[in-house]
């Protein structure tokens, strides 16, 4: 067993997403598994968002984001969310492929981090709305009205 780390707590942000077998319930029982994580406290919780698949195939998704305040380090927290995607069946066939489970940390605090397997803020995310209203949902701010203006041709509505 590892030293305990006291660092404090840090504000990070995470977008869920599943267009495979059921969604809705997935992202549900995802938001419920990541509450139940040690070393995090769940914060913040969007509503449901229907999105049409962007760059991607296969039926329509449902996203959302969640807030949470952790001490985890980032690729720990990581490797938490890889756990919750495994227990939900997720497979990687080809890049973008549906999935019954997507999990990206988006944020975590203030860190730029550009390492393989993690790239933080996560690079996409400004350029899409089924991240961004989630979002913009339960972080007002975070997202400014001109990106929020620019993603608004994107098929998203609450569920
Ligand atoms: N995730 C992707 C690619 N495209 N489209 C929608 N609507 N929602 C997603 O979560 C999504 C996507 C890759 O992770
Ligand atoms: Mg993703
Ligand atoms: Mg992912």
């Amino acid at each position: 067993m590892g030293e305990p780390d006291m660092r404090a707590p840090v504000t990070a942000y995470i977008g869920l997403g599943a267009n495979l077998g059921e969604p809705r319930t997935a992202v549900l029982a995802a938001i419920d598994a990541i509450a139940t994580l040690d070393g995090l406290a769940l914060t913040a919780q969007s509503s449901l968002y229907g999105s049409a698949p962007v760059d991607a195939g296969g039926g329509d998704y449902v996203n959302a984001v969640v807030q949470v305040q952790t001490r985890l380090k980032p690729h720990a927290l990581l490797a938490q969310l890889q756990g919750i995607e495994n227990a939900a069946g997720r497979s990687r066939p080809f890049r973008n492929a549906p999935r019954t489970l997507d999990l990206d940390v988006l944020l975590y605090d203030e860190l730029v981090l550009n390492d393989a397997d993690l790239v933080l803020p996560h690079p996409r995310m400004w350029q899409r709305a089924f991240v961004l209203r989630p979002l913009a949902e339960i972080a007002p701010g975070l997202a400014s009205s001109a990106q929020l203006q620019a993603v608004a041709d994107q098929l998203v509505w609450v569920l």
